[in-house]
């Protein structure tokens, strides 16, 4: 087992770790910025490390600060979390580098699939469906260009290879404005990545956005643990998640999940990893791979009751997985509802002090939150401060039980979006199930 674990995170996922560990019984090292001390995994490490001063470039995306202190507290591994470093693939090599495991994928199979047209074209080989495209970088033959985008029929998307999670992206609707998109999209990439390569894909107009969240021990082992719905989505912030996904046609996710678990195993896959897809017209479309843990595994564990952190340490002190896919069983369902110190109309961020906080319980309800009260919200950082999670034997019971739950939840001085999410759980559309990636924004006017 790993001896002593650093957790290069803050906030509810550094706790969420810390949690882990506490059970493995790895000792833990929490690394933090100035303002950070008083955050609860810090009080709750065996030891701590302030690493630099609050701007995250300065702490939190500081590598030789964060592997320095791996040194002097002699640990012998680093989890990222999400966010800050968890997808850096130059942190992962310098980790590895310097003798310490990394708790994730390697550092090359971080960089094919930060790399979206690798990435695609590696899940093309393996079978795992993508949407129509260009299969490749756009090169400087405009003639080549306007002829694939034509193949593919309008409307098109630009994508940034370096971009992801909605950064990078143009859609163009005719032939007309092609190329001076095309342009455009290459210089904000350019200016924001430092790669300039850009592809083409069919613009899907009503998709969902399913994914697939995968687990595999880097020995030959991969298995799948369902999927989750993530469509209810504002600016590409995730707000509402569940799983199972919702209504989705059972012999396309089985094929789709065998997919993902052949893909591992051909790239290679170590830990736990996530493929994101738009799922429309009962389709499967492969869009890009996230290699790290996500913050709504919380729903996948509570259908599965598989511990995902947990299984990252021990895939990470190099066992190999302790379950195989006949092992793995979805049973019921499970909302999540991301609770952010933020004004629910206008979205601003609304960070200070926390005079109380009441989370909810009962059955069925799990709190992942680094709250308590007395604590300050620091305007440093992502607004996130707790994930609400329900389960229930169906999803109306699930919903229910989140409605509930957001009834009784109390935070005093800050704004928080739980008016948001207390009108989302009694919404009819969301209520059914399976609204698309446009609902909640169409829903608040945007
Ligand atoms: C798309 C798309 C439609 N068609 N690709 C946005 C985030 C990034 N992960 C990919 N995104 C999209 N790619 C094609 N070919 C629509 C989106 C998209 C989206 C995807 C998932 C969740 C929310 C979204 C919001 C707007 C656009």
């Amino acid at each position: 087992m790993i001896d002593k674990l650093v957790i290069a995170n803050r906030g509810e996922i550094a706790l969420r770790i810390l949690r882990a560990c506490k059970e493995l019984d790895i000792p833990t090292v929490a690394v933090h910025s100035k303002v950070d001390a008083e955050l609860m995994h810090v009080r709750l490490a065996d030891e701590s490390v302030c690493i630099g001063p609050n701007p995250s470039a300065q702490s939190y995306l500081n590598i030789p600060a964060i592997i320095s202190a791996a040194e002097i507290t002699n640990a012998s591994a680093i989890h990222p979390g999400y966010g800050f470093l968890a997808e850096n693939a130059d942190f992962a090599e310098q980790v590895e580098r310097s003798g310490f495991v990394f708790v994730g994928p390697t550092a090359d199979v971080i960089r094919l699939m930060g790399d979206k047209v690798s990435a695609i074209k590696a899940m093309q080989q393996a079978g795992v469906p993508t949407v129509p495209g260009s299969n490749g970088p756009l090169t400087q033959d405009s003639e080549r260009t306007i002829m694939i985008a034509r193949d593919i029929g309008y409307p098109v998307i630009v994508k940034a290879a370096a971009g992801g999670g909605g950064r990078g992206m143009r859609v163009v609707h005719e032939e007309a404005d092609l190329l001076s998109s095309i342009d455009l999209t290459r210089s904000e990439a350019m200016a924001a990545f430092g790669d300039a390569t850009v592809y083409l894909e069919k613009f899907l107009q009503n998709p969902r956005h399913v994914e697939v969240q995968v687990i595999a021990d880097g020995q030959g082992n991969a298995v799948h643990l369902g999927d989750r719905d993530c469509s209810l989505q504002r600016r590409h912030q995730k707000v509402v998640e569940e799983a199972p996904a919702p209504g989705i046609a059972e012999d396309a996710r089985n094929e789709v999940y065998a997919a993902c678990v052949k893909a591992c195993l051909e790239i290679g896959y170590r830990g736990a990893g996530t493929f994101e897809f738009l799922y429309e017209d009962g389709r499967f479309y492969f869009i890009e791979m996230n290699t790290r843990v996500q913050v709504e595994h919380p729903v996948t564990e509570m259908v599965t009751g598989i511990d995902i952190v947990k299984e990252q340490l021990n895939i990470a002190s190099g066992q190999p997985l302790s379950f195989s896919q006949s092992d793995v069983h979805i049973s019921g369902h499970s909302v999540e509802c991301r609770i952010n110190a933020e004004d629910p109309d206008s979205f601003i961020p609304s960070p200070g002090p926390v005079e109380r906080f009441h989370p909810p319980g009962g059955n069925g309800i799990r709190v992942d939150s680094h709250l308590y009260s007395g604590y300050t919200v620091p305007p440093y950082y992502d607004s996130l401060i707790a994930k609400v999670i329900a389960t229930g034997a169906t999803r109306a019971e699930a919903l229910k039980r989140m409605r509930n739950a957001l009834e009784e939840m109390i935070i005093v001085g800050i704004k928080t979006n739980i008016p948001l999410h207390r009108q989302l759980v009694v919404d009819e559309p969301f209520g059914q199930g399976g609204v698309n990636i446009h609902y909640l924004e169409k829903k608040l006017g945007l």
